[in-house]
Protein backbone atom coordinates (compact mmCIF):
# COMPACT_ATOMS: atom_id res chain seq x y z
CA UNK A 1 0.00 0.00 0.00
CA UNK A 2 1.38 3.19 -0.92
CA UNK A 3 0.07 5.93 0.84
CA UNK A 4 1.11 9.80 0.38
CA UNK A 5 -0.10 12.42 3.50
CA UNK A 6 -2.82 14.26 1.91
CA UNK A 7 -1.62 18.32 1.87
CA UNK A 8 -1.86 20.28 4.31
CA UNK A 9 -3.25 24.25 4.88
CA UNK A 10 -4.14 26.82 7.07
CA UNK A 11 -7.03 28.42 5.04
CA UNK A 12 -7.61 28.14 1.45
CA UNK A 13 -10.19 30.30 -1.01
CA UNK A 14 -12.93 29.06 -2.91
CA UNK A 15 -10.55 29.85 -6.29
CA UNK A 16 -7.75 28.05 -5.24
CA UNK A 17 -9.58 25.05 -3.51
CA UNK A 18 -11.58 24.74 -7.15
CA UNK A 19 -8.63 24.84 -9.36
CA UNK A 20 -5.70 23.10 -6.63
CA UNK A 21 -8.45 20.15 -5.15
CA UNK A 22 -11.78 19.67 -6.39
CA UNK A 23 -10.86 19.97 -10.25
CA UNK A 24 -8.41 17.88 -10.00
CA UNK A 25 -10.20 15.53 -7.52
CA UNK A 26 -6.80 15.89 -4.92
CA UNK A 27 -7.87 15.18 -0.96
CA UNK A 28 -6.66 18.13 0.90
CA UNK A 29 -6.38 18.74 4.96
CA UNK A 30 -7.58 22.37 6.03
CA UNK A 31 -6.23 22.75 9.43
CA UNK A 32 -7.97 26.40 10.45
CA UNK A 33 -11.37 24.95 8.67
CA UNK A 34 -13.28 25.49 12.33
CA UNK A 35 -11.42 28.12 13.73
CA UNK A 36 -13.70 30.95 13.30
CA UNK A 37 -16.87 28.71 14.15
CA UNK A 38 -18.08 28.90 17.52
CA UNK A 39 -18.18 24.96 17.36
CA UNK A 40 -14.18 25.45 17.30
CA UNK A 41 -14.36 26.36 21.08
CA UNK A 42 -17.77 25.00 21.82
CA UNK A 43 -18.00 21.22 20.52
CA UNK A 44 -16.85 18.72 23.14
CA UNK A 45 -18.37 15.60 24.55
CA UNK A 46 -19.64 17.93 27.52
CA UNK A 47 -21.62 20.13 25.40
CA UNK A 48 -23.23 17.42 23.50
CA UNK A 49 -24.20 15.60 26.61
CA UNK A 50 -25.76 19.06 27.61
CA UNK A 51 -27.34 19.62 24.21
CA UNK A 52 -28.62 16.00 23.27
CA UNK A 53 -27.94 13.83 26.21
CA UNK A 54 -31.97 12.43 25.93
CA UNK A 55 -31.36 11.36 22.30
CA UNK A 56 -31.56 8.11 22.09
CA UNK A 57 -29.28 7.17 19.61
CA UNK A 58 -28.57 4.52 16.88
CA UNK A 59 -25.10 2.72 17.30
CA UNK A 60 -23.59 0.33 14.97
CA UNK A 61 -20.63 -1.61 15.93
CA UNK A 62 -17.89 -3.46 13.36
CA UNK A 63 -20.06 -7.00 12.73
CA UNK A 64 -19.81 -8.09 9.71
CA UNK A 65 -23.14 -7.55 7.62
CA UNK A 66 -26.11 -9.83 8.38
CA UNK A 67 -27.97 -10.84 5.82
CA UNK A 68 -30.78 -10.61 8.30
CA UNK A 69 -30.41 -7.09 8.10
CA UNK A 70 -31.44 -4.02 5.85
CA UNK A 71 -29.25 -1.57 4.44
CA UNK A 72 -27.31 0.75 7.75
CA UNK A 73 -29.60 -1.28 10.20
CA UNK A 74 -28.48 0.26 13.40
CA UNK A 75 -27.27 -2.48 15.89
CA UNK A 76 -27.89 -1.06 18.98
CA UNK A 77 -29.70 2.29 20.97
CA UNK A 78 -28.55 3.90 23.99
CA UNK A 79 -29.59 7.18 25.35
CA UNK A 80 -26.94 9.77 23.95
CA UNK A 81 -25.54 10.71 27.90
CA UNK A 82 -24.91 6.81 28.25
CA UNK A 83 -23.14 6.69 25.04
CA UNK A 84 -20.77 9.59 25.91
CA UNK A 85 -19.74 8.27 29.47
CA UNK A 86 -19.01 5.01 27.62
CA UNK A 87 -16.83 6.63 25.00
CA UNK A 88 -15.14 8.84 28.15
CA UNK A 89 -14.65 5.35 30.20
CA UNK A 90 -13.59 3.03 27.81
CA UNK A 91 -12.75 1.85 24.16
CA UNK A 92 -15.85 0.87 22.13
CA UNK A 93 -16.60 -0.74 18.52
CA UNK A 94 -19.69 1.23 19.19
CA UNK A 95 -19.87 4.52 16.67
CA UNK A 96 -22.49 6.59 15.57
CA UNK A 97 -22.83 7.32 11.94
CA UNK A 98 -24.67 9.37 9.64
CA UNK A 99 -26.80 11.14 12.08
CA UNK A 100 -28.90 13.90 11.18
CA UNK A 101 -28.10 16.85 13.23
CA UNK A 102 -30.22 19.83 11.67
CA UNK A 103 -33.11 16.97 12.56
CA UNK A 104 -32.35 15.49 16.31
CA UNK A 105 -30.77 18.76 17.43
CA UNK A 106 -31.39 22.41 15.67
CA UNK A 107 -29.55 24.46 17.90
CA UNK A 108 -26.24 23.00 16.45
CA UNK A 109 -27.12 25.07 13.68
CA UNK A 110 -25.76 28.03 15.43
CA UNK A 111 -22.62 26.64 15.90
CA UNK A 112 -21.26 26.22 11.91
CA UNK A 113 -21.16 28.35 9.10
CA UNK A 114 -21.42 26.53 5.47
CA UNK A 115 -18.18 27.52 4.22
CA UNK A 116 -17.71 28.53 0.57
CA UNK A 117 -15.65 26.14 -1.27
CA UNK A 118 -17.04 27.82 -4.63
CA UNK A 119 -19.71 24.35 -4.52
CA UNK A 120 -22.86 24.41 -3.26
CA UNK A 121 -23.70 22.19 -0.21
CA UNK A 122 -26.39 20.19 0.50
CA UNK A 123 -27.71 22.34 3.10
CA UNK A 124 -30.26 19.54 4.62
CA UNK A 125 -28.04 16.91 5.05
CA UNK A 126 -25.33 18.01 7.47
CA UNK A 127 -24.19 14.06 9.44
CA UNK A 128 -22.63 13.56 12.96
CA UNK A 129 -20.60 10.53 13.54
CA UNK A 130 -19.16 9.28 16.35
CA UNK A 131 -16.34 6.56 17.77
CA UNK A 132 -14.58 5.18 20.86
CA UNK A 133 -10.71 4.56 20.53
CA UNK A 134 -9.48 2.23 18.24
CA UNK A 135 -13.17 2.08 16.40
CA UNK A 136 -12.98 2.07 12.81
CA UNK A 137 -15.32 2.93 10.08
CA UNK A 138 -15.10 0.08 7.51
CA UNK A 139 -13.80 0.78 3.83
CA UNK A 140 -16.12 2.27 1.64
CA UNK A 141 -17.59 5.07 -0.74
CA UNK A 142 -20.94 6.76 -0.51
CA UNK A 143 -24.18 5.81 -2.22
CA UNK A 144 -24.50 8.77 -3.82
CA UNK A 145 -20.01 9.31 -4.64
CA UNK A 146 -20.28 13.03 -3.09
CA UNK A 147 -17.84 15.23 -2.24
CA UNK A 148 -17.52 15.12 1.34
CA UNK A 149 -16.08 17.83 4.30
CA UNK A 150 -14.87 16.08 7.12
CA UNK A 151 -14.98 18.37 9.87
CA UNK A 152 -13.28 16.55 13.15
CA UNK A 153 -13.86 17.60 16.83
CA UNK A 154 -13.03 16.26 19.87
CA UNK A 155 -10.06 13.72 19.36
CA UNK A 156 -7.53 12.56 16.70
CA UNK A 157 -8.69 10.52 13.63
CA UNK A 158 -6.75 8.46 11.25
CA UNK A 159 -8.20 8.65 7.25
CA UNK A 160 -7.16 6.40 4.47
CA UNK A 161 -8.29 7.12 1.06
CA UNK A 162 -8.71 5.79 -2.17
CA UNK A 163 -9.79 7.12 -5.32
CA UNK A 164 -11.96 5.17 -7.74
CA UNK A 165 -9.43 4.33 -10.02
CA UNK A 166 -7.80 2.06 -7.80
CA UNK A 167 -11.36 -0.64 -7.79
CA UNK A 168 -9.21 -2.87 -9.52
CA UNK A 169 -7.13 -3.48 -6.01
CA UNK A 170 -9.56 -2.54 -3.56
CA UNK A 171 -11.67 -6.74 -3.07
CA UNK A 172 -14.74 -4.09 -3.79
CA UNK A 173 -18.24 -6.19 -3.25
CA UNK A 174 -20.24 -6.53 -5.87
CA UNK A 175 -23.66 -4.76 -5.78
CA UNK A 176 -22.61 -2.89 -2.30
CA UNK A 177 -19.92 -0.03 -1.63
CA UNK A 178 -18.26 -1.76 0.55
CA UNK A 179 -14.20 -3.98 0.89
CA UNK A 180 -14.10 -6.98 1.91
CA UNK A 181 -14.77 -6.94 5.36
CA UNK A 182 -12.09 -9.16 6.36
CA UNK A 183 -9.66 -6.73 5.91
CA UNK A 184 -8.30 -4.79 8.61
CA UNK A 185 -7.05 -1.59 6.61
CA UNK A 186 -4.74 -0.44 9.80
CA UNK A 187 -2.99 -3.17 9.56
CA UNK A 188 -3.55 -5.07 6.40
CA UNK A 189 -2.20 -8.59 5.65
CA UNK A 190 -0.49 -8.68 2.29
CA UNK A 191 0.03 -12.38 2.37
CA UNK A 192 -3.56 -12.82 2.55
CA UNK A 193 -5.23 -10.04 0.47
CA UNK A 194 -1.97 -9.71 -1.87
CA UNK A 195 -3.80 -7.27 -4.43
CA UNK A 196 -3.20 -4.30 -0.90
CA UNK A 197 0.33 -4.17 -2.14
CA UNK A 198 -0.71 -2.49 -5.62
CA UNK A 199 -3.06 0.37 -3.71
CA UNK A 200 -2.12 3.80 -4.14
CA UNK A 201 -3.28 6.34 -1.66
CA UNK A 202 -3.66 9.10 0.87
CA UNK A 203 -3.62 9.07 4.63
CA UNK A 204 -3.96 12.40 6.92
CA UNK A 205 -4.27 12.39 10.74
CA UNK A 206 -7.03 14.61 11.70
CA UNK A 207 -6.81 16.89 15.31
CA UNK A 208 -9.81 18.95 16.90
CA UNK A 209 -11.21 21.94 14.30
CA UNK A 210 -9.52 20.24 10.95
CA UNK A 211 -11.14 19.19 7.67
CA UNK A 212 -10.59 16.57 4.89
CA UNK A 213 -11.66 17.18 1.84
CA UNK A 214 -12.04 13.93 -0.02
CA UNK A 215 -13.31 13.78 -3.48
CA UNK A 216 -16.05 12.37 -5.13
CA UNK A 217 -16.61 8.94 -4.86
CA UNK A 218 -12.87 8.24 -2.88
CA UNK A 219 -13.12 5.13 -1.03
CA UNK A 220 -12.61 6.57 2.89
CA UNK A 221 -11.45 4.35 5.97
CA UNK A 222 -11.91 5.69 9.44
CA UNK A 223 -10.12 5.48 12.59
CA UNK A 224 -10.31 7.11 16.20
CA UNK A 225 -7.24 6.95 17.63
CA UNK A 226 -8.88 8.47 20.81
CA UNK A 227 -12.63 9.01 20.91
CA UNK A 228 -14.51 11.95 19.07
CA UNK A 229 -16.62 12.81 16.88
CA UNK A 230 -17.01 14.45 13.08
CA UNK A 231 -19.72 16.29 11.00
CA UNK A 232 -19.52 15.86 7.44
CA UNK A 233 -21.02 18.49 4.83
CA UNK A 234 -21.73 17.10 1.12
CA UNK A 235 -21.86 18.31 -2.51
CA UNK A 236 -23.45 16.26 -5.53
CA UNK A 237 -20.69 14.44 -7.55
CA UNK A 238 -20.23 16.48 -10.76
CA UNK A 239 -18.64 14.16 -13.29
CA UNK A 240 -20.96 12.37 -15.46
CA UNK A 241 -19.17 8.79 -14.57
CA UNK A 242 -20.03 9.19 -10.34
CA UNK A 243 -23.41 11.03 -11.32
CA UNK A 244 -24.50 8.21 -13.26
CA UNK A 245 -23.05 5.50 -10.63
CA UNK A 246 -24.58 7.70 -7.87
CA UNK A 247 -28.21 7.38 -9.74
CA UNK A 248 -27.61 3.96 -10.59
CA UNK A 249 -26.81 2.60 -6.46
CA UNK A 250 -29.29 4.64 -5.09
CA UNK A 251 -31.83 3.47 -7.74
CA UNK A 252 -31.13 0.27 -8.92
CA UNK A 253 -28.35 -1.39 -6.78
CA UNK A 254 -29.78 -1.19 -3.11
CA UNK A 255 -33.02 -2.74 -4.10
CA UNK A 256 -31.81 -5.51 -6.44
CA UNK A 257 -29.37 -6.24 -2.59
CA UNK A 258 -31.88 -6.21 -0.86
CA UNK A 259 -34.01 -8.24 -2.63
CA UNK A 260 -31.00 -11.20 -3.30
CA UNK A 261 -30.34 -11.19 0.80
CA UNK A 262 -34.01 -12.02 1.26
CA UNK A 263 -34.09 -14.82 -1.05
CA UNK A 264 -30.85 -16.05 -1.32
CA UNK A 265 -29.90 -15.09 2.38
CA UNK A 266 -26.05 -16.16 3.67
CA UNK A 267 -25.50 -17.94 0.25
CA UNK A 268 -25.87 -14.32 -1.79
CA UNK A 269 -23.36 -12.67 1.14
CA UNK A 270 -20.48 -15.48 1.22
CA UNK A 271 -20.68 -15.75 -3.38
CA UNK A 272 -20.25 -12.12 -3.12
CA UNK A 273 -17.58 -12.23 -0.50
CA UNK A 274 -16.17 -15.02 -2.83
CA UNK A 275 -16.18 -12.91 -6.16
CA UNK A 276 -15.01 -10.16 -4.06
CA UNK A 277 -11.57 -11.69 -4.34
CA UNK A 278 -11.83 -13.83 -7.49
CA UNK A 279 -12.06 -10.41 -9.26
CA UNK A 280 -9.32 -8.62 -7.56
CA UNK A 281 -6.60 -11.64 -7.82
CA UNK A 282 -7.61 -11.35 -11.76
CA UNK A 283 -6.00 -8.10 -12.02
CA UNK A 284 -2.42 -9.65 -9.87
CA UNK A 285 0.15 -9.44 -12.46
CA UNK A 286 1.03 -13.19 -13.14
CA UNK A 287 -2.35 -13.79 -13.13
O1 LIG B 1 -16.29 9.13 10.48
C1 LIG B 1 -16.91 8.12 10.20
O2 LIG B 1 -17.17 7.26 11.04
C2 LIG B 1 -17.32 7.90 8.78
C3 LIG B 1 -17.45 9.16 7.98
C4 LIG B 1 -17.99 8.91 6.62
O3 LIG B 1 -18.07 7.79 6.17
C5 LIG B 1 -18.48 10.04 5.78
O4 LIG B 1 -18.38 11.20 6.21
O5 LIG B 1 -18.97 9.78 4.68
FE1 LIG C 1 -18.73 7.71 4.10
Amino acid sequence: MNLKEVPRLSTISAEAFLNGYFNPQIPVVIEGATSRWPAYTKWNFDYIKRVAGDKIVPLYDDRPVDYREGFNEPHARMKMSDYIELLQKEPTNYRIFLWNILREIPELREDFDYPDFGLKLMKGLPMLFFGGSGSSTFMHYDIDLANIFHFHFEGEKECVLFSQAQNKFMYKIPHSLISHEGIDFSDPDFEKWPALRYLEGYRARLKHGEMIYIPEGYWHYMRYLTPGFSMSLRAVARTPANLGKAIYNIAIMRYYDMTMRKLRGRKWIDRKNQKAIERTHRFLPGS
